[in-house]
């Protein structure tokens, strides 16, 4: 059955199911072409269904299914008792309680969507969520059914390793020899979390004994080439899983938990109970051949895998529009996890710069929609930045409103009342305020509202009285089908500076932060017995995500830079600073005037450049200037020459002025140890190599040579792959291309250093340009079908290459909405996401906003489009 035509679907239209499956019994016969699927369903008709009266036909989802047979308590059903309509198929039901026998027969070889159940390097795998279920059996494939599932799997000897949820109840060899697992999940789960993996695969193996007592065998599957790359997995998991008991009460359930890696992955990682999958590139990890982002990357994702089986999976979405109930939670978790294992300011900073770059862009795009959306088109679209970290900083919000204590006390509640159910974002809010008395009524809009508020601070300081005094001003900009908005409760977080750039002890216990509750439209708050004027530090650790403006000058930046306490303050104060300077060269190049060199820019960066007190990430952090992609994102009309003109400037004034600081704290860093990926080390690495890229940005031959020497030498992938993006940037062509072969030439069975290289090739502002990018598709190791080769060479130009990919020819356009067209007709979810640069036309200078949208215009007439790619293809052409 194919998928039904573009339709939108409302929240306000959701209804309880009809019918409840109470157990779910599958048998899979693994075939590539042709896979049996056995299921047999408990169908109860569901007491709280809002259909009364004589008994509705059963509705089963399915796609792409060969129905060969159903049958009813054992007989066949006649096939005028049930129809397949486009998504799915109708049965007339015999009563209220009866046992469904569906067979279906699937082709996974042919399934490249990477949703259902699939082939990834010849092992089989499944991704289910949102709506990958009913690729694989007709159900009712939607969260609030929840059922107990029980999975038998037959394969020929060449599959020894047959996983599925839960516990493993049997095995044995069938008849003709092939070989036969079954698995029991004792806890009722959506179709969703449904997971079956079926492979010729290694594992490495270790042990968990949980807080009462529970002993966890953990083990992580892969093929046999990475077995010596799991040992950072493991850990992660075992740090987890301890956090989560210490931080929130919650042990894992299971005597066995389960992680896979298969390297064909549309996203990062997936929550199957007991059987996580995971993209090979979220999970795999050695020092020769990972970098330490890629680390720290694999330790939040594996945590936030976990934290699922408490935040998703034991309590679980009601239906999609709630999606954010699990992930913004579960984000919101492993952030604090990470921060707990690692630097907190640096998280913080990155986790902050993603929302503004990114999430913000969105918020103000053809796709911005509320935290909990009121429709969507297609599912796969709504896993966004909005729904992810947006959603994280509402349930942090809530943090700092209620304080750590009481958010946990509303947690537990939460846990407890809602443990085996299927719930809404409401009910999370709700247990939050029952657990303590609160009120978060105005807060609940945050879920209902989209856009990103702006606030506007002011102050003033009467000296006679020693009155202090700031006001607010809140507001947000309209966003498609919201025009009207209301004032939202923002918690913001301030401090007063003195003179000495000491904190005042403005808060109760005599400490230099209070959180200020902004609630109306405009607020103005008063702060007694304050003699000199002093500097306000706003919205310390981003206590909202808002847009915040006042009217900082360059030299209060570089105090608040210096002085005060919060460091993630600190940082920002750096970052206003590199803003106000580039904003002045934008401004400066669109006029035709000489581009005059940032002096405050410069001297702000002199200053923390050399202060060895400071932790050494958080001053790589403070010397890196906002991506091009984030200056986009300040602009009201993007110039993209202007950004790109006035960053490269700065970035060459910067490395010009400050050679010598940059050149003695490279040499004071650039010691030799065993690598380990710890925060104290990781930061050393980073400040050096930040170091490294402007010292090469100045492009002089001793700079070029320490990178040379750094390639050569280095032990660890963070410092060869920083390494050679300097060269790849900075030498002459011809040299980057032989660093490169060589590069390539001694990682080339490595598909995670491969995909590293490939990446940094794609995105390089020099060497990345339209031709090298085709040259890269032609590459042997480049596969269209895999996302992540995808992301790494298309979305590597499209999304990180602002320099090539807004060449004023407008070729980078063209090229992106050929790719979209034909990778469509592969995997639709890559597709519409891969779309996403081009579909925010309305924000660039007429001219080449009008190129971007002639491409979207292209992709949407191209052709029959997937209903991923034809919702975020239509709401930008439909958007002004
Ligand atoms: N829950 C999955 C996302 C699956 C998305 C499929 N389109 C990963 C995660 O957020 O943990
Ligand atoms: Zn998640």
């Amino acid at each position: 059955m194919k998928e039904a035509q573009p339709r939108t679907v409302y929240l306000k239209d959701y209804r309880a199911p009809d019918y409840l499956i109470d157990h779910t019994q599958l048998h899979f016969e693994l075939e590539p072409q042709a896979t049996l699927v056995k299921s047999t369903l408990g169908v109860r008709r569901n007491p709280a269904a809002e259909s009364s009266g004589a008994l509705p036909p059963l509705w089963l989802d399915g796609v792409d299914l060969e129905l060969l047979s159903v049958a009813i308590n054992g007989e066949l059903v006649p096939a005028q008792r049930y129809r397949e309509l486009p998504g799915g198929l109708e049965i007339d039901v015999p009563g209220e309680n009866f046992e469904l026998e569906i067979c279906t027969r699937i082709n996974p070889q042919a399934n490249t969507s990477l949703e259902g159940l699939y082939l990834s390097n010849g092992m089989y795998c499944t991704q289910c969520e949102a709506e990958g279920f009913r690729k694989i059996t007709y159900y009712p494939d939607r969260p609030d059914v929840m059922s107990l599932f029980t999975t038998t799997i037959v394969a020929p000897p060449t599959y020894p390793v047959l996983l599925s949820n839960g516990n493993k109840v049997a095995s044995g060899t069938t008849d003709d020899g092939r070989l036969t697992v079954t698995w029991e999940d004792p806890f009722a789960k959506p179709a969703y979390l449904f997971a079956l993996v079926g492979g010729d695969l290694q594992w490495v193996e270790d042990r968990f004994t949980t807080a009462s007592g529970r002993d966890v065998k953990l083990q992580l599957f892969t093929e046999a080439k990475n077995i010596g790359k799991c040992a950072h997995a493991i850990t992660s998991l075992k740090h987890s899983m301890r956090w989560d008991e210490e931080v929130y009460g919650r042990e894992y359930d299971l005597d066995i938990f389960m992680i896979v890696a298969v390297d064909h992955f549309n996203m990062g990682a997936m929550e199957n109970k007991g059987l996580n999958i995971f993209n090979s590139a979220c999970v795999l990890a050695s020092p020769e051949t990972a970098t330490d982002a890629a680390f720290q990357r694999i330790e939040s994702i594996v945590a936030h895998e976990y934290f699922h089986n408490w935040s998703g999976n034991r309590v679980t979405c009601r239906d999609w529009f709630q999606l954010s109930l699990k992930e913004g939670f579960t984000v919101f978790r492993d952030a604090e996890f990470s921060a707990d294992m690692n630097s907190r300011a640096v998280k913080r900073i990155e986790d902050v710069t993603l929302l503004r770059t990114s999430q913000f862009a969105e918020d103000a795009g053809p796709m911005s929609h509320p935290v909990r959306p009121d429709s969507y088109m297609e599912i796969s679209n709504f896993y966004t930045l909005t729904i992810y970290e947006k959603g994280a900083e509402v349930v942090r919000m809530i943090h700092t409103l209620l304080g750590a204590e009481a958010f946990r006390r509303g947690s537990d509640l939460y846990f407890e009342r809602h443990d085996g159910c299927a719930v809404t974002c409401e009910d999370f809010v709700r247990a939050m305020e029952d657990a303590n008395g609160a009120d978060l009524q105005q807060f609940r809009r945050w879920y209902s509202q989209a856009g990103t508020p702006v606030l506007e601070v002011t102050d003033a300081h009467d000296a006679a009285s020693g009155t202090y005094r700031l006001t607010i001003r809140q507001f947000t900009p309209a966003t498609p089908g919201q025009e009207e908005k209301l004032p939202l409760h923002i918690p913001v977080a301030i401090g007063l500076l003195d003179d000495k750039g000491q904190d005042l002890p403005i808060a109760e216990d005599g400490s230099g932060t209070v959180i200020l509750h902004l609630t109306e439209a405009e607020q103005t708050f008063e702060f007694n017995q304050v003699a000199t004027r002093p500097l306000p530090s706003l919205l310390r650790r981003f206590s909202a995500p808002v847009k915040l403006r006042y009217g900082y000058s360059d030299a209060q930046l570089q105090f608040l830079m210096q002085h005060d306490s919060d460091a993630f303050n600190r940082w920002d104060a750096s970052q206003r600073l590199a803003l106000n300077a580039l904003s002045e060269l934008q401004a400066q190049y669109r006029t035709g005037v000489p581009l005059q060199t940032p002096e405050q820019l410069i001297a702000g960066f002199r200053s923390v450049i050399s202060d060895t007190a400071l932790d050494p990430a958080l001053v790589a952090k403070m010397l890196s200037l906002p991506s091009a992609q984030e200056l986009a994102e300040q602009e009201g009309e993007i110039d993209a020459a202007a950004i790109i003109a006035a960053r490269a400037f700065t970035r060459d004034a910067l490395a010009d002025a400050l050679h010598d600081e940059f050149m003695a704290r490279f040499k004071q860093l650039d010691i030799r140890k065993p690598y380990a990926p710890n925060a104290g080390d990781i930061a050393e690495r980073s400040l050096k190599n930040t170091c490294l890229a402007y010292l090469c940005a100045n492009g002089t031959a001793q700079a070029l040579d320490l990178a040379r020497a750094q390639l050569d030498r280095a032990e660890n992938m963070t410092d060869s792959a920083a390494a050679l993006a300097a060269l790849v940037e900075f030498a002459p062509e011809s040299e980057a291309t032989t660093h490169l072969q060589a590069f390539y030439d001694r990682w080339q069975q490595d598909t995670q250093v491969v995909e590293t290289w490939f990446g940094l090739q794609s995105s390089s502002a020099n060497y990345g340009t339209l031709a090298r990018i085709k040259q890269l598709m032609e590459h042997p190791a480049f596969e269209f079908t895999n996302p992540n080769k995808v992301r790494a060479v298309i979305a590597g130009f499209s999304a990180r290459n602002f320099t090539q990919f807004h060449r004023e020819d407008g070729s980078g356009f063209e090229f992106l909405a050929d790719q979209v067209i034909a990778l469509d007709k592969v995997n639709p979810q890559i597709a519409s996401r891969l779309v996403t640069p081009l579909t925010r036309w309305q924000k660039y200078r007429e001219e080449e906003g009008q190129k971007m949208r002639a491409a979207v215009q292209r992709v949407m007439e191209s052709g029959e489009l997937s209903r991923d790619l034809f919702e975020v293809v239509s709401k930008s052409l439909s958007t002004r």
